[in-house]
């Protein structure tokens, strides 16, 4: 349910509230971010509401459909249910794998991918060219376990740089694709808390990037390289804080031609079914996209107690955040996000990215499980997700065969993604005309 917008009680009027912001910068509300989006609308006054009574935040929770759909082991008769674009086919990559989480292909089209529980990161090849991975071989084992285990990758030339909770790694990848000792470039990266799944990618200018999620749920974090995109000097691992605000932005990565940062943010839990959406953002430097106060386009989160940092009220903190630039379903779960450079796939499809939703477990009904295509105009600005591959959710949500988190572009131009609850890789390639 949603809260109902409440009369302002506890702030001053809005026009009162704006006044010394107006005065002090010289320039009107609307003006109070620096930089616009690519798209999206104007900048707008947030919604004013006062935070719920204990009384409604209790109605929320009492009712905070934990719906967790079982587990159905996966089975081919479970996969050709999955619904795909016409002209498009599934098929098993790899399985039999522990937890796989996240993809890197090199140009030979050597695979690695992590298996987090298990500490892992394994190759995987198609030698024959059939589609299916016919070696697979582990190449680092003891990289943690369980929900520590090894889980962002990203590579670089003969280089694959590999992070736990709080160590980042290089390994050198041999000719064979076995990899030597790993080196910790990083060894105290923040503490995990609630969101340990850390990300990691090159940006265009060489620096990489690392995704630092909340500890929390929704709260004031105290450590300010939480919640946060870090950008780290790989020769050195020197780093700095990028963006912040950012609950857990497990998917990011550039548009392929205007080489801009687009992250998907998981909004908190907790809030009912829809409020907040997961945030398609265009990450800058320097800028908050406004967790835990403020989600989507400036909205006010009003089920957190703490108020905002610097004395600032609600309505005057969330506006000096980003906005998203696109919303999603709350509760899908966003994991990664890969821009489609290929030719496999039709011209349409070129510098599209696509997007794993892991699905949700505080949503009634149940929704994600399936992974959408974002769609981008030829100038590079987002227009909407759609359903590209759907069906792991079962029996009217009651059930699901797959939670699918790693994508990646495998080097024939199709599209690779894992899945983390039954071991699963799948393959997704156009087989039409
Ligand atoms: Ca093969
Ligand atoms: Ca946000």
């Amino acid at each position: 349910m949603r809260l109902p917008l409440l009369p302002l009680r506890r702030f001053a009027p809005l026009s009162l509230l704006f006044l010394p912001l107006s005065c002090s910068s010289g320039n009107p509300p609307s003006s109070v971010r620096d930089t616009p989006p690519a798209s999206g609308p104007e900048a707008r006054v947030p919604t004013p509401q006062v935070p719920p009574t204990q009384a409604q935040v209790r109605a929320v929770t009492a009712e905070n459909n934990l719906v967790r759909p079982a587990k159905r082991a996966f089975s081919d008769a479970l996969l050709s249910q999955l619904s795909v674009r016409p002209g498009f086919s599934v098929n098993v990559f790899a399985q039999g794998l522990t937890n796989p989480r996240v993809l890197a292909v090199r140009p030979d089209g050597s695979v690695y991918v992590t298996e987090r529980e298990a500490g892992r990161v394994t190759l995987l090849r198609d030698s024959n060219g059939d589609g299916r991975a016919d070696q697979t071989t582990p190449v680092l084992t003891g990289l943690g376990e369980k929900d520590n285990g090894v889980h962002g990758l990203a590579l670089r030339g003969d280089q694959l740089y590999l992070v736990t909770v709080k160590q980042l790694y290089v390994a050198d990848i041999r000719s064979d694709g076995s990899l030597g000792e790993p080196r910790e470039l990083i060894g105290n990266l923040p503490d995990g808390g609630q969101h340990n799944n850390r990300t990691l990618a090159f940006g265009p200018d060489g620096k990489l990037y690392v995704s630092i999620g909340s500890t929390c749920n929704a709260c004031p974090e105290s450590n300010p390289e939480h919640a946060t995109l870090l950008r780290v000097e790989p020769s050195t691992g020197s780093r700095s804080v990028f963006a912040r605000g950012l609950r857990n932005t497990i998917g990011f990565a550039w548009h392929p031609t205007t080489g801009q940062l687009w992250g998907m943010d998981h909004g908190s839990d907790s809030r009912g079914d829809d409020f907040p959406p997961e945030e398609l953002n265009l990450i800058q430097e320097g800028s908050d996209y406004g967790w835990p106060f403020c989600a989507g386009k400036q909205e006010i989160d009003a089920f957190i107690s703490a108020e905002p940092p610097g004395d600032l009220s609600r309505p005057e903190y969330c506006a000096r955040t980003q906005p998203s630039t696109l919303e999603y379903q709350g509760h899908s779960a966003p994991m990664t996000l890969t821009f489609y450079t290929g030719s496999l796939f039709p011209s349409e499809f070129r510098n599209d990215a696509f997007l794993a939703l892991r699905g949700s477990w505080n949503r009634n009904p149940p929704t994600g499980y399936k992974v959408v295509r974002v769609r981008f105009d030829p100038q590079g600005r987002p227009l909407g997700f759609e359903d590209f591959v759907s069906g792991w959710l079962l029996d009217n949500g009651q059930a699901h065969f797959g939670r699918l988190v790693g994508t990646a572009m495998a080097a024939d131009g199709s599209l690779l993604v894992t899945d983390d609850a039954n071991g699963v890789i799948y393959r997704i390639a156009y087989t039409g005309s």
